[in-house]
Parts: structure tokens; sequence; C-alpha cells
């Protein structure tokens, strides 16, 4: 969680169009750019030297530069996204890493992998299995993995969530914070456990950079738990983002 370096892209005005689970109207494109203007302040605060990618109007998640890539401080992953409309967000991202990055590694084929379900602890990368990500693309990720020096282990995203990190978060090196409904599959038994309030589940998609843990602003009693533990909060707007089932760590590839 310790980050000098990230990039995140502009919203599309055809973010609004973003994709979605259950339908609970359009984000606007003001209101989306809101937030992303003030998580891009706050980035700058903790110490993150943030690169800004023009918006591109033909991919409407593309805000969400976490998902096509993976990003390490020994190199860069081009990853196989599962929705068939953000597969070639990978190509667009493509040149700026081969820029930023000596080592640029291509997703093995088969499979597909989102960045959402890759979440790097100091132990290992796990990566979930979800509709997003597959068993051949979670295999190719591990072999890929292992060629910059890390090791890959496959979890499983609980049904119906998105992605394995909309419920889960690092909090520090020994620290998970987590849904009850992830962490009761036992995946975090080598961390301490942090558990979200029933009702704020979508609040585990927090982010923590260097010394602050970013977390959704509609989120109150995950705020004050949190603050209560001793962690430096910075609280977010994630209400427009939220609507296309996205949180904070899917704004920005940090390394
Ligand atoms: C999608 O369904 O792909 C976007 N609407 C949300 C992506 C959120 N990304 C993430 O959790 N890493």
């Amino acid at each position: 969680y310790e980050f000098t370096a990230a990039i995140v892209r502009e919203p599309a005005r055809s973010v609004v169009n973003g994709l979605r689970a259950d339908d609970r109207g359009n984000p606007t494109h003001d209101g989306v750019k809101a937030e992303h203007t003030a998580y891009i302040a706050a980035m700058r605060v903790a110490g993150v030297e943030v690169t800004v990618l023009p918006a591109l109007e033909n991919f409407p998640d593309s805000i969400f530069v976490e998902d096509p890539a993976l990003v390490f401080p020994e190199g860069a992953i081009l990853l196989r996204p599962g929705a068939e409309t953000r597969v070639r967000e990978t190509a667009e991202i493509a040149p700026t890493l081969r820029d930023m990055f000596v080592t640029v590694l291509d997703l093995p084929s088969p499979g597909f992998a989102d960045g959402g379900d890759v979440l790097t602890t100091p132990r290992s990368v796990m990566i979930g299995l979800s509709a997003r990500t597959d068993r051949a693309g979670a295999e190719g990720l591990i072999a890929s993995l292992a060629r910059l020096g890390r090791k890959g282990e496959v979890v499983q995203t609980p049904e119906g969530v998105l992605h394995f990190k909309s419920d889960c978060s690092l909090l520090d090196s020994e620290t998970m914070l987590s849904t009850k409904r992830l962490a009761r599959s036992g995946v975090f038994k080598d961390f301490r456990e942090v558990l979200i309030p029933e009702g704020e589940e979508p609040a585990a998609n927090a982010l923590r950079v260097n010394d602050v843990v970013m977390v959704g602003a509609d989120y109150p009693r995950t705020i004050e738990m949190l603050d209560k533990l001793g962690y430096k909060v910075v609280a977010l707007k994630t209400t427009e983002i939220g609507k296309i089932d996205a949180g904070l760590s899917c704004m920005s590839l940090r390394w």
C-alpha cells in the first residue's frame, strides 16, 4: 500500500452508460467527474504522483483503469477484461504502460482476468474467480506473476459480487477489511480481519494509500470503525460511480 505513482483516466461523457448489474439510474457525467477530481486530489495529498490520461468516449467504463492492467514496481501485466465492451481498453492503456515500465507482459491466452479481481498483499497476489475472471485467465496470470517474481493464488469471489476487491481491501500489511460474506469463506485466515458493518458492503472497496485509508463517504459506520481502530480515514464521495458498480480502487493503477 506504499505507492509513489498512479495512473488515472478522465471519465468520458459516455460514462453515464457504464456497465451495471442492477439499474439504479444513470450516474451524471458531472457527478462522476467531481468524484474523480476529488480522488485525484486525495491521491496527490497522500504523496502520489498522478498521471491523468484523456477520456475515451468509445469506452464508457474506461475511467476504471484498474481492470485492463496490473502494475508493480517491477513491471506491468496487460490483462484481458472479461466484459466484451471492455476488452479493447487494454490496447488503449498499453502504450502508456510501455512508456513507463521496462517490463510489460501480456496475459497468456486463453482466458480472461480483470484487475478488480486481483488483490496484492505482502504474502501473495490473490486472484478471485468471478464472472469476469475465469480459471484459464487466473492460471495465465499466475504464470505472468511468476515472471515478475510474484506468487499468485486463486481464490473465489462470492456469488453475485462483481469483483473480488468489491468485497475487500488491504488496510495494512497484516489487516484485511472484508465483507462478512467474503470473510466467511476463510480466504483471509492468515490476516487480522476487520469486518464491514451489515448494510455497508460497498465500503469494503476502500483504498489504503501510504498513511491514509480512502473510504466511501456514504458509509458512516465503516468510517467510524476505522477511525476508532486508529486509521487515518479520508472520506471520498462514491455515490455516482457506485451506480455503475465501482469503488475507490477501480479508478487507479498504483505502484
Ligand atoms: C464494470 O462493470 O466493469 C464497471 N461498470 C465497474 C468496474 C469496477 N472496477 C473495479 O471494481 N475494479
